[in-house]
């Protein structure tokens, strides 16, 4: 096929900020973290179990109380990034759904413009990667302990490396930043596995908060009243769908002894298997009699709900302390060799999580814990603690990166450079949206999550379900109602708001070319 990478003009005017100076770009992703679990962001959770170092990023710049994903699913998430483009636009719709081989990637437009381009981690999409000068990448969704990655050295095979992969990936980011061309600006794209499901924290902490209660969330007991059939119909509940075996590492679990179906006991024996005899070893002294603990216990009802949440946020907030550790690493490496001051740097994740709201892990819908995604990005000689609720979106990082390369943004990026909103103070400059498109496609999949798309003016948010069993609408007033549990769509005081948001969505689709799926 013939390669669609257009001609990049270097701009010197038109679409360049005055603000950036072709800055190095260290771009942090991790997967699934909630805003929820970031210190920075206030919330209860993250009180009990914070994250300083992520919280330096916000010291130094700016905290977006706005940022949306567009799609709420990692490989669609990650093609927003690559491409600055919508999910129809890519391809990537599902997480199978392959992205448009031959759509144009961010990295190769920053190769183009003289960068030198690295991306370690999590790559997951179905395509090689492309544009990078250097690359270690994790096979798919990629194992927490003793993880395989491939490079350009191995020759496409995937070749074990020993320890945790948060700390592996963070290594090999700072492998890159020693060696690198320095006569060239940089372009890093660390991408976590985690803090993904099912949650395997680092053999050091797997002690961490154990004397720890976690707050449940005010939504916990929804009972999706007023809502349409897709909340009613998930299957990523706390109650019904968290896995002893698998999520809750209860290992003594067999058939027949009347938990949560176990999909995925298989999935986790053989993540058993993969460990060394000293891993295992430390792993089972303090799972197992976790285990025998609960299983004596013979909990049921809302005792085994709340044990089942406790034990989830305490294994997601483990992850979440490696991550927070191993960025700050990375941080006091730019420190150390003065590459703070010339460098951009951004922390943000693939989309948000339930952390128990409406009784929910995993993400996908509309909602607001999974619509929005945490970011926290700092320049050079920015005044820091500031705080931004201009609308964000996953498809401006590749505007954004251009701008900063000083290269004119292509046409078919949809999103736009977020640096005349920071040189801004986080206020919206004229002409920025006042509405987002959301569109999730990845159905029948695992989670049962409905199709649906809508739009946001960021108080107000129109969501269409639509799929074999019909379609639905469901309206939101995010000001008076912040954690969405009352829909407001057939309630007449909202008709104008209803109307407003309709034809927002018809524009969107006709504009965007993009309909039901
Ligand atoms: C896996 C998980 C799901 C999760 C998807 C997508 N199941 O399939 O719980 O929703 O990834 O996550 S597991 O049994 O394999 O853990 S995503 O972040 O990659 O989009
Ligand atoms: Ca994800």
């Amino acid at each position: 096929m013939m390669n669609r990478l257009p001609f990049l003009f270097l701009s010197s005017c038109a679409f360049s900020s005055t603000l950036a100076q072709r800055w190095n770009i260290v771009y942090i992703m991790s997967d699934d973290h909630s805003y929820q679990a970031i210190s920075a962001y206030g919330h209860q959770l993250s009180k009990q179990a914070p994250t300083p170092n992520l919280d330096r990023i916000a010291e130094r710049g700016m905290l977006f109380r706005r940022a949306y994903v567009e799609n709420s699913l990692s490989t669609p998430s990650r093609a927003c990034l690559m491409t600055g483009m919508y999910s129809h636009q890519s391809g990537q719709r599902t997480l199978d759904c392959p992205i448009d081989a031959d759509a144009p990637f961010v990295s190769e437009y920053l190769q183009m413009s003289g960068y030198q381009t690295c991306m370690v981690g999590k790559w997951h999409m179905l395509c090689e990667p492309k544009g990078f000068d250097v690359y270690h990448i994790l096979s798919g969704q990629g194992e927490y302990y003793d993880p395989r990655f491939r490079s350009k050295e191995t020759d496409g095979k995937y070749v074990v490396e020993k320890g945790y992969a948060t700390n592996l990936i963070t290594d090999h980011a700072i492998q890159f930043l020693e060696t690198r061309d320095k006569d060239k600006p940089f372009a890093l794209f660390v991408h976590h596995k985690a803090p993904h499901r099912n949650w395997m924290p680092p053999l050091d902490m797997l002690n961490l908060y154990e004397d720890v209660e976690f707050p449940l969330p005010e939504t916990f007991y929804d009972n999706y009243e007023t809502r349409g059939q897709a909340a009613h119909d998930q299957q990523m509940s706390i109650a019904k769908d968290m896995e002893m075996c698998y999520d809750l590492k209860v290992t003594q679990i067999k058939p027949g002894m009347g938990y949560t179906h176990e999909r995925n006991g298989d999935s986790f024996r053989h993540q058993l298997s993969r460990m060394s005899p000293e891993q295992r070893q430390a792993w089972e002294s303090v799972y197992i009699p976790r285990g025998e603990a609960i299983l004596t216990s013979h909990l049921s009802g809302d005792d085994l709900l709340r044990w089942k949440y406790q034990h989830y946020i305490r294994d997601y907030l483990r992850v979440i302390h490696s991550i927070d550790e191993q960025v700050g690493r990375l941080l006091d490496y730019l420190e150390d060799n003065d590459l703070i001051d010339n460098t951009m740097i951004v922390y943000t994740s693939d989309q948000g999580f339930y952390m128990g709201e409406h009784g929910w892990f995993d993400k996908r819908f509309m909602y607001e814990e999974s619509f929005r995604t945490p970011l926290l990005v700092c320049t050079p000689g920015m005044k820091g603690g500031e705080k931004s609720d201009a609308l964000v979106q996953n498809i401006d990082f590749a505007p954004t990166f251009l701008d900063i390369a000083d290269a004119e943004k292509p046409r078919q990026m949809v999103g736009t450079s977020l640096l005349p909103l920071m040189s801004r103070g986080g206020k919206s400059p004229k002409g920025w949206r006042k509405y987002l498109y959301y569109h999730y496609y990845d159905h029948p999949a695992e989670h049962n999550v409905m199709r649906h798309d809508g739009v946001s003016d960021g108080r107000y948010k129109l969501i269409h379900f639509y799929g074999s069993k019909g379609s639905y609408d469901e309206l939101y007033d995010l000001k008076k109602d912040p954690n969405e549990l009352r829909n407001v769509y057939a309630s007449k005081k909202y008709a104008n708001h209803l109307s407003r948001l309709q034809e927002q969505l018809e524009t969107f689709r006709r504009e965007q070319k993009v309909d039901e799926w």
